[in-house]
């Protein structure tokens, strides 16, 4: 297993749109175990194959509290349920240290693959159904910033720019 690197705003790499994954292989479950050893680490709830610079249509999450729940959607499509929007402050391993205000139906349905490549479909609400959104948000090239104020997202660029310029 291994800890990757995970991009962060601005870079650019973060906007590309990932491709759907067409055979779930062995180098997809090594990938998939490498991105939970990564999120485990951080320590996150959820992470998307973008971030760590794969543009395959991957993404794990674990919302529980004791890091028992590890949840795989590969090729994930969802379907919104409830048109009603619930508000979260979200955050992203992406964005470290900001933590913004974001909109999103609040119950969705998911049809996608397991580690496996065995399609399954669920309904999901909660921080489950808000996290599920952002990470497929990662797999076409957007971030949660792109859903505040330009004056909030430029002061966040701003801010982590010079972080990772000190840290080159
Ligand atoms: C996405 O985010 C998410 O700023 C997952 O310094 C978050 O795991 C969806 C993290 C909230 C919905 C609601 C962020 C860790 C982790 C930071 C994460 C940080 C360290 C973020
Ligand atoms: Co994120």
């Amino acid at each position: 297993m291994a800890i990757l690197d995970i991009l962060e705003f601005p870079d650019p790499r973060l906007r590309t749109r990932a491709k759907p994954i067409t055979d779930v292989t062995d180098h997809t479950r090594t990938l998939i175990d490498d991105m939970f050893e990564t999120m485990y680490a951080a320590p996150g709830i959820g992470l998307a194959a973008t971030q760590v610079d794969v543009h395959e249509r991957l993404l794990v999450i674990d919302v529980s509290e004791d890091r028992s729940e590890p949840l795989v959607f590969i090729n994930p499509e969802v379907e919104i349920l409830d048109p009603e929007l619930g508000e979260y402050d979200e955050g992203c391993l992406s964005v470290p240290g900001f933590y913004e205000t974001v909109n999103r139906p609040r119950r969705v349905r998911v049809t996608a693959l397991d580690r496996n490549g065995e399609s399954f479909t669920r309904e999901l609400e909660g921080l489950l159904a808000i996290c599920l959104q952002h990470e497929i948000d990662h797999l076409d090239g957007k971030l949660f910033v792109d859903y505040i104020s330009p004056l909030k997202r430029q002061r966040i660029r701003k801010k982590l720019e010079k972080d990772q310029r000190r840290r080159a």
